[in-house]
This record gives C-alpha cells, structure tokens and sequence, in this order.
C-alpha cells in the first residue's frame, strides 16, 4: 500500500494522525527555495569535507552523514515557521529542541536497504555515567549515544524532508501504522505496512517509536532520494545526569529564557 500525500490543512489534524497512527506527511511544508537552499549546502558540505564519518560510495557520493547541526546551520531554522513549528509544538510543547539531524541519500550507483526497526538511541554529551534509564552505550561517528527508554523516546517527533521525489523507484520509507507506542512491539504488522511516496518539500513527522524500513532503489534508476533527518525532543532535561548531545531550543523557548534572563537581571537591579 502507497501513502499519497493528505492535505492537513491545521497542526491540529497532523498531531490527531501522529497520535493515532505514529506519522503523517506535510505536504509542500518546506518552500521549493528553501528545498533548493538545502540541497546546495548539503552538496558543499557533504563533497567538501573529508570527514572520515560521511559514509560514501564507490565514486565519492555521499550516501548517510550524521551530526550535521554544524555543517548545515539552514537546518536549525528551516522548521521555524508554518505547519512544521505548529505541529511541533502541537505534538511536542512550548519546550522542545532540535536534538540530532542525519542526512540519507540513495544514489543510483550505491543503493541501500535497511531491515524493519524503531530509532531508539539519542545522542548524549557523556555515555558513561551511572543509569537505569538508558543502556547499551556507542559511539556513532565520534558521538556518545545510548538507547532511551520509552517515556522519552514517546516524547520524540522526527521530520524527515524530502529533497528529492520519493516513488517505489527510489526505495521508499515503509512505515506500520499504529506501532509507534513502544518497543516491544517490533516487526509486527508488518503486513500492513505502507510506503512513503513523497514529493519534493514534503515533510514527514514519525514519532521515532513507529516501525520502518526502506527497500533498495531500482536497478538503473538515475534518482537519488535525499532526505534530511530531524529529531526533536519534547524536554530538554534527561534523567540520571543525562544531557542531549545538542538541544537547539525552539524559539518560544530561547523567548522565554530570553525573558527569564531580561527579568533576572532586572530583579538583580
Ligand atoms: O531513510 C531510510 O530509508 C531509513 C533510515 C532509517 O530509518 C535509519 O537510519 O534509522
């Protein structure tokens, strides 16, 4: 089965969808200039960098980069405004952050196919402290991570933007509908499973728990199929000490601790 776009016209809709079935697409939520500007910043700064942790392909594609907050700082901004910064703050709070942004390409000449699985691991600052809360500590390109508990990870929405058309051509995203409320339900439901045809600009929001997986592209295709990966995390706070990698606050946020701040200082006299 092939998920077309749905018009959801108010953030309120798409947060009813993401809460009842784990994701919806936002279609055209991200301006065909701003999608252009993307693709430019990702191409300079993904084919500029010998970073040893872009993963490439056999004529120097890169296929999968992560930790790009840095790299791209278009991504910090990019969901500022319209129905992306209204379904985030429907689905998440006044509070939220951007935590982590991932790049994945499918160029023709080094496709890829990932099995069925839920993200669960978050990047932190340090790994190593004492924890009921989270487990199996990595490093991912140089960066700590562990795997989240649930309760965080229910308190997650990722958008993933589509720079490049997405059709059974170019391995889509296959999503499980409804399966985004825990871990323990993974690969189940796999047959009613839906693939993500998306059009240049669209967004999909999936909160990180839903089941997917993606297929390898067509054998002599030509198309790419690029997407920027965000996550956002309702809280900026963690357990046990924890603390996200990266918490890039969302503008009510940096307004409030703005205000916070303005307010301190005039207490203080
Ligand atoms: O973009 C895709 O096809 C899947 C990427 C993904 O789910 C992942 O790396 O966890």
């Amino acid at each position: 089965m092939t998920l077309q776009p749905t018009a959801f016209t108010t953030a309120a809709e798409a947060a009813r969808s993401i809460d009842d079935r784990g994701f919806c697409l936002l279609p055209q939520a991200v301006e065909p200039a701003m999608v252009q500007g993307l693709l430019a910043r990702c191409h300079a700064a993904l084919t500029a960098t010998a970073d040893p942790h872009l993963a490439r392909s056999s004529r120097g594609h890169v296929y999968a980069a992560r930790n790009l907050l840095e790299v791209i700082p278009e991504v910090k901004t990019c969901w500022r405004s319209g129905v992306l910064l209204e379904t985030l703050r429907e689905v998440l709070g006044q509070r939220f952050g951007l935590v982590r942004v991932l790049f994945f390409d499918k160029p023709p000449d080094r496709t890829w196919a990932l099995a069925w699985h839920k993200d669960t691991a978050i990047a932190v600052r340090d790994n190593a402290l004492p924890t009921s809360q989270f487990s199996r500590p990595t490093v991912k390109a140089g960066v700590p991570h562990v795997i989240a508990s649930d309760e965080i990870l229910r308190r997650m929405l990722t958008l993933r933007i589509h720079l490049d058309e997405v059709t059974d051509e170019n391995g889509p995203l296959q999503v499980v509908p409804g399966s985004h409320r825990s871990k323990t339900d993974e690969g189940a439901g796999i047959n009613a499973a839906v693939a993500i045809h998306a059009a240049v600009g669209d967004v999909l929001a999936m909160r990180p728990l839903l089941s997917h997986s993606s297929g390898a592209s067509h054998p002599g295709t030509t198309r790419h199929r690029r997407i920027l990966h965000l996550e956002f995390a309702a809280d900026e706070q963690l357990p046990d000490g924890y603390h996200w990698h990266d918490f890039v606050a969302s503008a009510a946020a940096e307004e409030r601790c703005g205000t916070e701040n303005a307010c301190e200082e005039t207490a203080r006299g």
